[in-house]
């Protein structure tokens, strides 16, 4: 089955879903194998591998690592088209629609087109809307956009609805990788309601009550990174699993 198949039943069948971010970098270079088992002993539903800032030049030596470990999907989420690589099973597909960067909005995704054709990757077509989520985020800086305030539900709304009207599959509300402040409920309850696209929920999600919160306002998939990136709490990852599925 597709993974953006397999995604949407999980959410049928679970009520949402649990992807964890596992972040080919320098500093989780002697974790990686601890962390995707882990993962896989949570009860989670899928690995991201992607990012927007790499200080080694080891990231598709670890990409692949993670994907050979793993037999959950492995879907690339990419910072840059340099990411590419055969060692996933589909990439997030994506515009950063919050900003007005044409490099971010449809320059990288020409030149990763082709790419991705080539080594088959299934494609599924995203708009990333970035939040400010009081963090800097690492994003922020290396897009030149600035993030949708947290206050401004009708200007999120717009730009999920141009989404949904380009064509978009999902719609990624991310507040910024170790966020401060996370997507608020009423930013999330309200693109459930007027747009009713499946929504990716990350940046700032560290206790399964949150993701839990999230998935009650309408989240359909909840992502965390930063909060298990480190052995003392990988515990968190069953956790955060069991408040999203709602066991
Ligand atoms: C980043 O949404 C993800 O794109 C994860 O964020 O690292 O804060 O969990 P965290």
């Amino acid at each position: 089955m597709y993974v953006f198949e397999n995604l949407l039943k999980i959410k049928e069948e679970k009520g949402a879903g649990y992807i964890v971010l596992v972040d080919p970098d320098r500093k989780n270079d002697g974790i990686i194998d601890e962390l995707v088992a882990a993962v896989h002993e949570s009860g989670a539903d899928a690995i991201l591998v992607g990012g927007s800032l790499f200080m080694d030049g080891k990231y598709h030596e670890r990409a692949a690592k993670i994907k050979e470990l793993s037999s959950l999907p492995v879907i690339l989420f990419p910072g840059a088209v340099n990411q590419l690589g055969p060692h996933y099973d589909a990439i997030l597909f994506m515009s950063v629609i919050s900003g007005r960067n044409p490099n971010y909005l449809i320059g990288e995704q020409v030149i990763a087109a082709p790419i991705v054709k080539d080594l088959g990757l299934e494609s599924i077509a995203t708009a990333y809307l970035l939040f400010d989520g009081g963090g800097n985020s690492t994003v922020e800086f290396m897009s030149s956009t600035r993030p949708l305030p947290l206050n401004r539900t009708d200007l999120a709304v717009a730009h999920g609805l141009a989404a949904k009207y380009l064509g978009m599959k999902l719609l990624y509300l991310e507040a910024g990788s170790g966020a401060k402040r996370t997507v608020p409920n009423e930013i999330i309850t309200a693109m459930k309601r007027e747009v009713d696209l499946p929504l990716f929920v990350g940046g700032g999600i560290r206790s399964p009550d949150v993701a839990r919160e999230k998935v009650e306002a309408g989240a359909g998939f909840i992502v965390t990174g930063t909060a298990v990136e480190d052995v003392k709490n990988f515990h968190l990852l069953a956790e955060i699993a069991q408040a999203v599925h709602g066991e």
